[in-house]
């Protein structure tokens, strides 16, 4: 059964409303499911680890009765390792070059974006700067289901890591008590401190809150459910929370000289993940689009998971016929994707007009599946337009800045008489006189 992919062109009339319809996605911030998350952190706010130990066994369908400590759901250190150890000799190896390969990066990202700080001084020897310091303690929340991947571990461990992170905690859920000997792997490569076989709402009520046994933590990152992702906005000021990420998309422009097979299975790397994900080709060369998706229909067919895939290229996908690779850029632009393709002879040209983009690929050679797993550059990205306002996860994420301010007696005399005009003006006496107290 061929696959019905919408197919649109740029110079049809009504062309971006069009384009629009396709883009639209809205996070369903469903109700019931909100007031559930409150439910359940007001519980374990109260109730600490008796809530999350009762919550965890109702909803991960453990056996038996709730467990008498939390305690038992920690992983020691010597079982990760010998999760580690138990993995075939050319995964595991695999896993190690990903984590090698990331953890570069991220070390190279830390260097160049300014992770000294910064000081400098004034003629009057006022001096000011800015100190840079890592979180004390993050929690890392690593889905238990269909989307537990290990890679995401490393992603979200290691900058955190490389960042000076004293403590990352892990919580994953064991649905049914079966564990992801893979995720624990990535979990001791990557150096997480503790791991706690606990999800949902209640994990991310006791990292937020802090429970006997959970310690808190100062920020919550990675991806989770729905429920997951309305109990992180719900504690987001008591800790930091990274972002609520959306279905995975893939924005691929080619200027029509790439083989198309690679081009429908980098649209179907991304479709794979899940029905809401969104794989789009722009490209100005007709014939090319019609080689693109004959090789779409050979290829399909062939995929374990090719029911997701087509579900997802038929509700969401999508072939653009576009005037030109400026035009192209000018599209990519608009749509702001979480990982573009410039699959083209030259794509430094085209890179070069690019302002939103999540990750950029650029060449016939980088593919996106290289990115999510070892190229280096982190795989947690901007979704859902974001990318017009936020950036990848990183070092940056798991550091915090503080101004720096070393007044000289010289200084407060210049400094004072601005601060206390302005305080007088704000009716604020004892900021005033607090800066004229220091006046000569
Ligand atoms: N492409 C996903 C990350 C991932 N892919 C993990 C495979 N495993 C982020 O959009
Ligand atoms: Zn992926």
């Amino acid at each position: 059964m061929s696959i019905a992919i919408r197919k649109l062109d740029s110079a049809d009339a009504g062309f971006r409303d069009k384009l629009s319809a396709v883009l639209a996605f809205e996070a369903s911030e469903d109700e019931a499911i909100d007031r559930a998350a409150a439910t359940i952190l007001a519980d374990v706010k109260a109730r600490g680890d008796a809530a999350v130990l009762e919550y965890t066994w109702r909803f991960d369908r453990l056996p038996g009765q709730p467990a008498a400590s939390l305690a038992a759901l920690e992983i020691g250190q010597e079982a990760l390792q010998a999760a580690l150890a138990s993995l075939p000799e050319a995964r595991r190896a695999a896993l190690q070059t990903a984590a090698d390969r990331v953890h570069a990066y991220h070390e190279r990202q830390k260097k160049e974006c300014g992770s000294d700080g910064f000081l400098y001084t004034e003629a009057d020897g006022t001096e000011l700067g800015q100190k840079v310091t890592p979180l004390d303690r993050v929690g890392i929340y690593v889905p238990g289901g269909k989307a537990a991947y290990p890679s995401s571990v490393l992603m979200n461990a290691i900058p955190a890591k490389v960042a000076g992170v004293q403590e990352v905690i892990m919580v994953v859920p064991t649905p049914d008590g079966v564990h992801n000997e893979l995720v624990l792997a990535a979990a001791a490569i990557a150096g997480v401190d503790r791991v706690f076989t606990i999800g949902g709402a209640q994990a991310v009520g006791a990292l937020a809150y802090g429970t006997a046994t959970i310690p808190q933590v100062d920020k919550i990152v990675g991806p989770g459910n729905a429920y997951v992702a309305a109990a992180k906005r719900r504690v987001f000021g008591i800790v930091g929370i990274d972002m609520i990420a959306g279905p995975s998309e893939i924005l691929v422009i080619c200027d029509g000289t790439t083989d198309p097979d690679w081009i429908a299975m980098d649209l179907f790397s991304q479709a794979e993940h899940d029905e809401l994900a969104q794989s789009i080709l722009l490209c100005p060369d007709a014939a090319y689009i019609a080689k693109v998706e004959a090789s779409i229909n050979k290829l399909l067919d062939a995929m374990p998971r090719k029911e997701v895939i087509r579900t997802s290229l038929t509700d969401r996908g999508a072939l653009v016929k576009v005037r030109d690779m400026d035009e192209a850029c000018e599209i990519a632009n608009a749509i702001a994707a979480e990982h573009l393709e410039i699959s083209a002879e030259e794509p430094q040209q085209w890179a070069d007009k690019i302002r939103h983009a999540g990750a950029m690929f650029l060449g016939r050679y980088s593919s996106e599946s290289l990115g999510d797993y070892c190229a280096g550059p982190n795989h947690v990205l901007p979704t859902s337009r974001t990318a017009r306002f936020s950036s990848p996860l990183g070092v940056y994420d798991f550091q915090k800045r503080s101004s720096v301010i070393r007044v000289s007696e010289a200084g407060a005399q210049t400094l004072g008489r601005v601060a206390a005009e302005l305080a007088y003006g704000e009716g604020l006496q004892a900021h005033a006189r607090s800066a004229e107290l220091r006046l000569k």
